[in-house]
């Protein structure tokens, strides 16, 4: 079976939508078929300050939500980055094998060191595409299901692997990115040309699955939509409907056809209104699931001592590999 790889960080209390239909969805269906590993980037996450013990916390909602979504510990292997400490060391490698403009080139960088400066974002932030290129390249994975806003980092990952491989000896397999075109770049509610993003939404344009689901539902019906009538797909001149239609049609499990369809001539608050009860239907029992689980904090702690148990496995055997090929002699 195929192996797949995908990790998220735990910067919110909740996932918000995005997360949501962008990534974590594909997750739970790439399960059935593939052999998963993922697992919650605490590591990435202390590239911009935290909070110790809400940072603990937060790893253990993830890791609740992650199960309530669906993702099943008999099937992946779930767990927590800093628990495997080959990430780390991987990334160090990987660090002198990169370029210091090929970094400079991330985009998310440029973006996310945009309000404070460069000055004063962290170098973890600045080499975070390098700890995630080894994060997937120790699991040697087929396939990493992402958001759009991750291809660029993929495709540093490749060529990391591409580098080591060439220089030393085959070593890495080079990950495709595993990305569906309908949900790759969830909308900010507001902002409709923006993606939906915990640090650069307003509260009103991000949903988190862990919303009370009235908010949310509150949320959807003042969604910026435009000046005509028209339930009509198109991205580029009508960018709130298209984004509305993308979360309906994927939570539904319905063509954005039959959606237009269905709401011809009908104007967009019938759109709203019924897509806000689809909403209100799946976060609701999500939502007490999560709640469940938290109560069971060593459940959760042991699943995750599982998941690192299981990922440590693979992770050390492609270290000694690199640590051999690189040079570094081995401990007697
Ligand atoms: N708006 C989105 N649409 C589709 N996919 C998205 N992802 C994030 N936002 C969207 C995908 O979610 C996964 C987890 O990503 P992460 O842990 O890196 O979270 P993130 O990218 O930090 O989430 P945000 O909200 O975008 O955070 P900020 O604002 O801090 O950058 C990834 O697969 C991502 O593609």
């Amino acid at each position: 079976r195929p192996r797949v790889l995908s990790g998220i960080q735990p910067t919110a209390d909740s996932f918000h939508f995005g997360n949501y239909l962008g990534a974590l969805r594909q997750w739970v269906d790439l399960q059935r078929d593939h052999q998963p590993f993922f697992f919650i980037a605490d590591q990435h996450a202390i590239t911009v300050e935290q909070d110790p013990k809400v940072l603990r916390e937060r790893t253990l909602r993830a890791a609740a939500q992650l199960l309530a979504m669906g993702i099943d510990p008999l099937r992946s292997a779930i767990f927590v980055q800093s628990q495997v400490p080959e990430h780390a060391q991987l990334a160090w490698v990987l660090q002198c094998l990169t370029g210091f403009g090929e970094a400079r080139r991330m985009t998310q960088f440029k973006d996310k060191s945009a309000k404070g400066g460069e000055g004063a974002a962290s170098v973890g932030l600045f080499t975070y595409p390098i700890l995630q290129a080894a994060d997937i390249l120790l699991y040697r994975p087929h396939y990493v299901p992402v958001g759009e806003d991750q291809r660029q980092h993929l495709e540093l990952t490749r060529d990391l692997a591409q580098r080591f491989n060439s220089r030393y000896k085959k070593t890495f397999r080079l990950p495709e990115p595993y990305i569906l075109k309908a949900t790759a770049k969830i909308a900010d509610l507001q902002e409709p040309t923006a993606k939906m993003s915990k640090s650069a939404s307003s509260p009103s344009g991000i949903i988190d699955l862990l919303d009370d689901p009235k908010v949310s539902a509150k949320k959807i019906r003042s969604a910026v939509t435009d000046s005509e009538a028209e339930v009509r797909f198109d991205r580029e001149t009508k960018p709130g409907v298209s984004n509305l239609l993308t979360i309906y049609s994927a939570l539904a499990g319905r063509s954005i056809g039959s959606l237009e369809e269905e709401y011809d001539g009908r104007g967009y608050g019938d759109l709203k209104r019924d897509l806000a009860e689809v909403v209100v239907d799946v976060v609701t029992p999500f939502r007490d699931t999560v709640l469940d689980l938290l109560d069971d904090q060593a459940y959760l702690t042991d699943v995750l001592r599982r998941g690192a148990e299981q990922a440590g496995t693979v992770a050390e055997a492609t270290l000694r590999d690199v640590y051999q090929r690189v040079g570094f002699v081995a401990r007697s």
